[in-house]
């Protein structure tokens, strides 16, 4: 069985009672990126876009080289026009309220701007956008789908490999978060799983070979599948 579904009877996710939420990088990379993408439509999946929805949207319209991908069913599939739509609609900021006895915390595909020290206002603003091309190559969804390591004026680096190694004068953006709410985000695959002061890093690297990660909210609980 797929590692997505083994996730799901993990948790015990029950569609009728249970919220999804991936935090972006559904596709690409993997083998099976149509399938996953129709896994998480068909149990009423939301989520946060990432680089790689990016990727496959500006792709998909002939604005950004394909490169090597791994979208070509998807692309081609009867309800590939229909899956792409949903990723275009994601938004970039999510804010899932807390309840009784557990707390609210905040998703993004790879990270926060430091000047981002509002986050409703810009997750508002950002979300709002036109959902076209143009703003997904805006430098905000760029921010947030993207980084690693950056200034705390919000420059980033290229650099990719682990947290420890970011080159002088760039930081994880997770040293420059100064929110108290939690911050849970993917993306930084070489870094794996980890649960810091106040974020949570879920991308286990599954499509390399690693676990495939969830964080559940209500009890703080981290569940993992192998790969
Ligand atoms: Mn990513």
């Amino acid at each position: 069985m797929r590692p997505l579904e083994r996730l799901l009877r993990a948790v015990k996710f029950d569609p009728g009672r249970d919220e999804l939420w991936c935090l972006g990088d559904l596709i690409n990379r993997g083998p099976e990126s149509l399938a996953t993408l129709r896994l998480w439509r068909d149990v009423g999946g939301r989520g946060v876009i990432g680089n790689h929805e990016v990727y496959a949207l500006l792709a998909r319209g002939g604005s950004w080289p394909r490169k090597s991908d791994t979208l070509d069913a998807l692309f081609a599939a009867p309800d590939g026009e229909a899956l792409l739509a949903r990723l275009r609609a994601l938004p970039v900021l999510v804010y899932l309220s807390g309840g009784a006895g557990y707390s609210d915390a905040w998703c993004v595909h790879a990270g926060l701007h430091p000047g981002w020290l509002d986050l409703h206002a810009a997750a508002a603003a950002i979300n709002a956008g036109p959902h076209d091309d143009a703003w997904l190559r805006s430098e905000a969804v760029s921010f947030a789908t993207r980084v690693r390591c950056c200034t705390a004026a919000g420059e980033r680096s290229r650099y990719d490999e682990g947290p420890e190694g970011c080159p002088p004068p760039y930081r994880p953006w997770d040293a420059l978060y100064t929110g108290s709410t939690r911050v849970v985000h993917g993306h930084w695959a070489r870094r794996g799983f980890y649960r810091g002061s106040r974020t949570i890093g879920l991308d286990s690297g599954c499509v390399y070979g690693g676990p495939l990660t969830a964080w559940c909210q209500e009890e703080d609980r981290i569940v993992q599948v192998s790969g």
